[in-house]
């Protein structure tokens, strides 16, 4: 069980136990969710939350994209989002908000039922594991496409896209790997089951471009950043498979995988099969930056109140 206490629905904080939806809401036959992964970081400012107005903005596009009016202005969520925190006396902590589409009617068309919306927060330690902030994982390259365009749009972080990634997961544990990267529909690399990639060759930093059917990752936009200000060239691009497997250092990206080291895919050693100089300066930076020892831009850290 998740521990949490205090679980904010429609605008009220609830008992964990009381964080109920009925079986017959529309989301839980058709996938109709946008949620987001935020993470807060103990600061020696105190707790704050990394990039939330980001996240907060990529939610209500994703609500967009899906013809959702949200029942709540993005002021009132994070707001939300504050009193989750503070509700359940968190510093560092993983926060998901979920705007849902509940019940009144079933049938595919999500127009007839309500939409609902909730926040909640726990502890949530490294995602692929301490030591694999440190080591490295074993990728291996998934059997299982991400989306194609036309099919799902895969700049809404919804909850239907993440069959796509839950098949990507399962196959990559069943062979005994940490995690899956899929390709995308015409063969290029697109995205981990919940991370984004980068890979590094000759001191350039590639990442595959959005219509690789990769999200538009926060961290992805902020390991841009601060590979820029670290003086390195990136380049957005389309990425051949076999272009990982002759990287020279590759890293996984995401709010809940931070910046996560990649030694083997496909039981291939990348570089010398374990983090590399690169990654090692970057992540490095990501953490001063995410626990509030050092700005690069102050905008990235909302403090809680
Ligand atoms: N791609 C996918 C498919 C994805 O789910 C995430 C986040 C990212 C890229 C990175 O996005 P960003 O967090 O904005 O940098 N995945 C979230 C959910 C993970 C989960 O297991 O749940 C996350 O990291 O919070």
């Amino acid at each position: 069980m998740i521990n949490t206490q205090k679980i904010w629905m429609d605008g009220k904080l609830v008992d964990h136990d009381d964080a109920k939806i009925h079986v017959l809401s529309h989301v839980i036959h058709y996938g109709s969710g946008f949620f987001e992964g935020i993470r807060s970081y103990d600061t020696p400012k105190g707790a704050a939350i990394f990039r939330l107005d980001e996240h907060i903005k990529r939610l209500f596009d994703s609500c967009k994209i899906y013809r959702t009016e949200v029942p709540f202005t993005e002021e009132e969520v994070k707001d939300g989002i504050m009193e989750v925190l503070k509700a359940n006396n968190l510093k560092g902590s993983y926060i998901r908000p979920l705007i849902y589409r509940g019940y009144a009617q079933l049938g595919v068309n999500p127009l007839t039922c309500p939409v609902n919306v909730m926040v909640s927060a726990w502890e949530w330690g490294a995602y692929l594991g301490e030591e694999a902030l440190k080591y490295g994982i074993k990728a291996q390259t998934s059997s299982w496409r991400r989306l194609a365009p036309n099919t799902m749009p895969t700049m809404a972080k919804a909850s239907g896209n993440y069959l796509s990634s839950q098949l990507i997961k399962m196959e990559a544990l069943e062979n005994g790997y940490d995690e899956g990267i899929a390709l995308d529909y015409q063969g290029n690399v697109s995205e981990g089951s919940g991370e984004n990639l980068f890979a590094i060759r000759d001191g350039v930093i590639y990442t595959p471009t959005i219509t690789a059917s990769a999200l538009v990752g926060i961290t992805r936009d902020s390991i841009i950043k601060i590979a820029e200000y670290l003086g390195y060239k990136i380049v957005e691009q389309n990425i051949p498979r076999e272009f990982l497997y002759v990287a020279d250092e590759i890293f996984l990206t995401g709010t809940a995988a931070e910046v996560t080291p990649v030694s083997f895919i496909d039981g291939i050693k990348i570089g010398k099969g374990e983090r590399g100089p690169v990654t090692e300066k970057i992540q490095d930076l990501y953490f001063k930056i995410v626990r509030g020892e050092f700005t690069l831009d102050e905008n990235w850290l909302t403090f809680i109140k």
